[in-house]
């Protein structure tokens, strides 16, 4: 395994453990809204100090950017470890176990190594670039269904950006016309892996940030996916609006995106 990416590994265990000891503690830890229907717990900010105390043990002078503490270490660094340390803190907050550990390096702004570790399954997935993606050790790839009909995608609702809601739904029912169904499963990273194990088709949603995206991205490209935003060009790197599935499910998935809603979505 890619050296890097074995210390990854190693941090997102530390930060899992965490979470699967935390887990259905309610009341065991702080619960804060950062904004709005935006939690922030003290074990998330535990399970952040882990990660980058792992990673900082072998690599001093590298930079990190956490979803909680922002970036610290070497700024001027050229590696910079992205670190969600609990994506889907909602979920881990109701006691429902789908969340995971994200962590991806990043060489002069290049994904390098990818982790997303889910700690209730036990599922480690991991990519390095150019080498492929796995789970718990094994080779994964997407799905290789040919169109939306008998399709499982996974998406999420814009509750962050109310005033894209409408456009939304009109997206939503023209996806819903057209796969077999449809997963809300409020994690994205775990999303992002589902699609690149060939669990889910494909997947959509909106306004994601950095460190919710940077490892997943990797594992779907890794596992033979392609990853865009909502007109099909890498501008998700920016926006967080995200698509992804095997080519022939994201040319479908841009197919039901209505050019005449998308300046809602995209705003
Ligand atoms: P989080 O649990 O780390 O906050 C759910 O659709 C996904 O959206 C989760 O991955 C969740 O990550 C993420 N999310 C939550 N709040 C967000 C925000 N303010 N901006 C972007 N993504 C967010
Ligand atoms: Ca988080």
């Amino acid at each position: 395994m890619h050296p890097m990416l074995n210390i990854a590994v190693r941090a997102a265990r530390a930060a899992g453990n965490l979470i699967a000891r935390n887990i259905g503690q309610q009341g065991q830890f702080s619960v804060e809204e950062k904004k709005k229907d935006d939690l922030v717990t003290d074990i998330d900010r535990e399970c952040e100090r882990t990660v980058i105390s792992v990673l900082q043990r072998s690599y001093r002078d590298h930079a990190f950017l956490g979803e909680e503490s922002g970036l610290t270490g070497n700024t001027e660094s050229e590696f910079q470890w992205v670190i969600d340390p609990i994506d889907g803190t909602t979920n881990f907050v109701q006691g429902i176990g789908h969340c995971a550990v994200s962590i991806a390096l990043k060489r002069a702004g290049k994904t390098e190594v990818a982790v997303v570790f889910d700690p209730l399954m036990n599922e480690m997935f991991t990519a390095a670039r150019g080498e492929g993606a796995s789970l718990n050790g094994r080779r994964i790839r997407v799905a290789s269904r040919t169109a939306l009909d008998g399709a499982l995608i996974c998406t999420a609702f814009p509750v962050r950006y109310r005033e894209r809601m409408g456009a939304y739904l009109e997206l939503f029912s023209n996806l819903i016309d057209n796969c077999a169904d449809i997963r809300r499963t409020g994690c994205a990273s775990l999303d992002l892996c589902y699609v690149a194990c060939g669990r889910f088709d494909g997947y959509l949603e909106q306004g994601l940030k950095a460190w919710d995206f940077a490892a997943g991205e990797l594992i779907v490209r890794e596992a033979g996916g392609l990853v865009t935003d909502y007109t099909g060009t890498p501008g998700y790197v920016k926006s967080g609006n995200i698509l992804c599935g095997n080519p022939n499910v994201v040319r479908a998935l841009l197919n039901v995106c209505n050019p005449q809603d998308l300046p809602a979505i995209l705003r």
